[in-house]
């Protein structure tokens, strides 16, 4: 949503932000893990295959394990992807739900896309892809736990799974999303999608396990109520703020967060103890654009992670400058993001599927990856760490 490119491939129209945030989110949480150790992302390879075309066109994902790999797929699929085509173009793979097998713990994950002979698509393809949880919350919305999320740009994500992983339960349910496209110039037919997850399962470890959150200034559905976390940017500056009480406390391990271009800062306090958690401006590139977002660990000798308080209130700030005399529309967006351990071990954070907001946000999550308004192309997009 950064580039305003109406002849574009996505044809000057734009998904859901609010999914799009998500994916942009949960990829900085991640890296906030892997900040914390030694990154080791390698680019996400499409893993070629030979499995024959099947018809899946229903709501549910398959799930495959690899026990020999520790990895778990989630496939969604097949659907074409005629050349030059928009999200608005191609068929969407309705949302996909399904359980998770056992117990588990993600450490990695990345995306695999394939064509009807099992070949692979490029990542280009993908716009994004997001897993929810429907039993559960995040930490400081009502709205649907979102488990990780990635987009074309986002690597392949790993962490030590001794040390760090996100917990998936048992028989608890979620939901894939998947948005496609295709800004090639060749046809693909066939196209399933899979998310695979590797997991660790052990009594033990990992040490730590965690939850991801995200905390952004248009929360929870972004000013015109229609889940567009993007808002305007007037001349001069602008300055948005969010704020929210956790669901539990716990300690911040890392962070990051989003931003597009004119952002100059990004911060997160703890509003009843007036303390600054989170200050960063973000890295730009020459042409000033935003190259990423710094990466913030925190361990040292106080120990590992920040504190949060359940009956603390924290504050999401981001604050823009608009150097050029007019106003951007749809331009702007700001997010934190991180991975939390909470106080008293990991524990579901359980959603209240009667609370308004949680509604509001299954609905537009049930409408598919096309959900949104129209507005810019996304092509821009940028601005989550890596
Ligand atoms: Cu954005």
């Amino acid at each position: 949503m950064t580039t305003r490119n109406p002849g574009g491939p996505l044809n000057g129209q734009r998904p859901s932000t609010l999914l799009v945030l998500a994916a942009a989110a949960l990829g900085a949480a991640f890296a906030a893990l892997s900040a914390l150790t030694t990154p080791s992302a390698v680019r996400a390879q499409a893993v070629p295959g030979s499995r024959p075309p099947a018809a899946v066109q229903g709501d549910q994902a398959q799930v495959i394990d690899r026990p020999e790999r520790h990895e778990l797929v989630l496939e969604v699929g097949p659907t074409d992807l005629p050349a030059h085509s928009g999200p608005w173009q191609v068929t969407q793979i309705p949302v996909q739900s399904g359980t998770f097998p056992f117990d588990a713990t993600i450490h990695a994950y990345r995306v695999e896309i394939v064509d009807g002979r099992g070949r692979p698509v490029p990542h280009a393809v993908l716009h994004h892809t997001n897993l929810f949880e429907p039993d559960a919350r995040t930490l400081f919305s009502p709205i649907m736990r979102r488990i990780l999320a990635a987009g074309s740009e986002t690597p392949a994500v790993r962490v030590p799974g001794w040390l760090f992983g996100i917990p998936v339960r048992k028989g608890s349910p979620f939901l894939f999303m998947t948005m496609l496209y295709n800004p090639t110039g060749t046809d693909y037919h066939g196209v399933r999608v899979r998310l695979v997850l590797a997991y660790t399962r052990s009594r033990i470890f990992p040490l730590w396990k965690v939850e991801p959150f995200s905390m952004d200034v248009e929360y929870p559905f972004g000013e015109k109520g229609d889940g567009s976390m993007a808002f305007d940017l007037p001349p001069g500056r602008t300055v948005k703020t969010w704020e929210a009480r956790p669901e539990a406390g716990g300690r911040i391990i890392g962070m990051s967060g989003h931003l597009h271009p004119h952002a100059v800062e990004l911060k997160l306090e703890d509003m009843t103890a007036g303390k600054v958690l989170f200050d960063v401006k973000p890295v730009t590139k020459p042409d000033g654009t935003i190259d990423h977002v710094p990466v913030k660990a925190f361990y040292g000798w106080t120990g590992l992670g920040k504190r949060i308080y359940a009956n603390h209130l924290y504050r999401v700030t981001g604050i823009y400058q608009n150097p050029t005399g007019d106003t951007i529309y749809h331009h702007a967006m700001a997010s934190v993001a991180g991975a939390v351990i909470l106080d008293g071990g990991w524990h579901l954070l359980p959603a209240d599927t009667t609370n308004p907001v949680y509604r509001k946000d299954a609905a537009f999550i049930k409408e598919g990856p096309l959900k949104g308004t129209i507005g810019q192309e996304m092509e821009g997009e940028e601005g989550g760490s890596r």
